[in-house]
């Protein structure tokens, strides 16, 4: 079996964890078929956004930790975050293009970060996140401490990593965690319908958007708006915003071509 399932359809990669029998737990297997859907995301122009997903009823649980040599005499769990958590979450950030991430089911530990990761989150009402790393003695990683206490302040992502608590989807939309928790049966058919809007959107733009919305995390007012004049510089040049402007006066439904 495929640990990670990839299909282009209608500008839409979609890419679904195929562990289903350990919740689609990390092993180098899933990491390695990630790293090579993300090199395709960022190589074909073909692909306008990526739909991330789990197979069976979990989204996903973490690093699978039926894989680790717990008998070795010491383990260097910073290896396997250097070679492929960190990098993952990097690219997955830098892609200029949407990643939409619809979660299935549990969301625990690196998975959980690993969902946070991604541009626009819908969940599942049945679906929850835990940051299971507290309860075997470990600390949030897959960007887990940059990406809670943006979301949901400070307070919040200390207690969920301090207890490691199960946080249910329609909390995790309270917070601010996600952008929406739908109807179990609802989740597939939301999350392409979104995923397919994405990709027959203004390309170009959407990646911009990404880049200005994660750049104001760590820029001040000024340097924003700095960073909006020239983004929105480059965009004007664009065939895309042309055409939108036109189908606007000409009262129709503009056809982007993510240029
Ligand atoms: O090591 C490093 O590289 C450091 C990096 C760490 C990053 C991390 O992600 S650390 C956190 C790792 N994840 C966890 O600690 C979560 C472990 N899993 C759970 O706590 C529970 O499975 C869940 C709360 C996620 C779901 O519970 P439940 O009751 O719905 O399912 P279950 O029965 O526990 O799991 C179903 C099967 O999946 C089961 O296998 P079995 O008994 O039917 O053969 C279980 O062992 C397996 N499974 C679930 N999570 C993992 C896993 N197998 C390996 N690794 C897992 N993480």
């Amino acid at each position: 079996m495929e640990p990670v399932l990839v299909s282009l359809e209608a500008g839409v990669l979609c890419v679904t964890l195929n562990r289903p029998e350990k919740l689609n737990a990390f092993n180098p297997a899933v990491h390695q078929g990630l790293a090579a859907a993300m090199t395709r995301a960022e190589t074909d122009g073909a692909i306008r956004c990526l739909l991330v997903s789990g197979a069976g009823r979990g989204f996903c649980a973490g690093q699978d930790l039926s894989e680790r040599d717990m008998k070795a005499a010491s383990i260097d769990l910073g290896a396997g975050l250097e070679t492929w958590y960190n990098p993952l979450v990097k690219r997955m950030r830098a892609l200029p293009k949407p990643i939409v991430c619809a979660v299935n089911g549990v969301a625990a530990g690196a998975g959980a970060n690993f969902a946070l990761a991604c541009d626009i989150v819908l969940a599942a009402r049945s679906a929850s996140f835990i940051q299971a790393f507290v309860k075997i003695g470990l600390v949030p990683d897959c960007g887990g401490s940059y990406f809670l206490p943006r979301l949901a302040g400070t307070q919040r992502a200390m207690a969920l990593a301090m207890t490691g608590e199960r946080l249910s989807a329609e909390d995790a939309e309270r917070w601010g965690l996600i952008w929406k928790c739908v109807d179990d049966a609802q989740l597939g058919k939301e999350a392409e319908k979104l995923a397919r809007q994405l990709a027959s959107g203004p390309t170009r733009s959407l990646g911009l958007i990404k880049q200005a919305m994660y750049s104001s995390a760590h820029n001040d007012l000024s340097t924003q708006l700095d960073l909006e004049r020239d983004l929105q510089r480059e965009i004007g040049k664009g065939e895309d915003y042309r055409e939108g402007v036109a189908a606007f006066l000409e009262k129709r439904k503009p056809e982007f071509k993510g240029r």
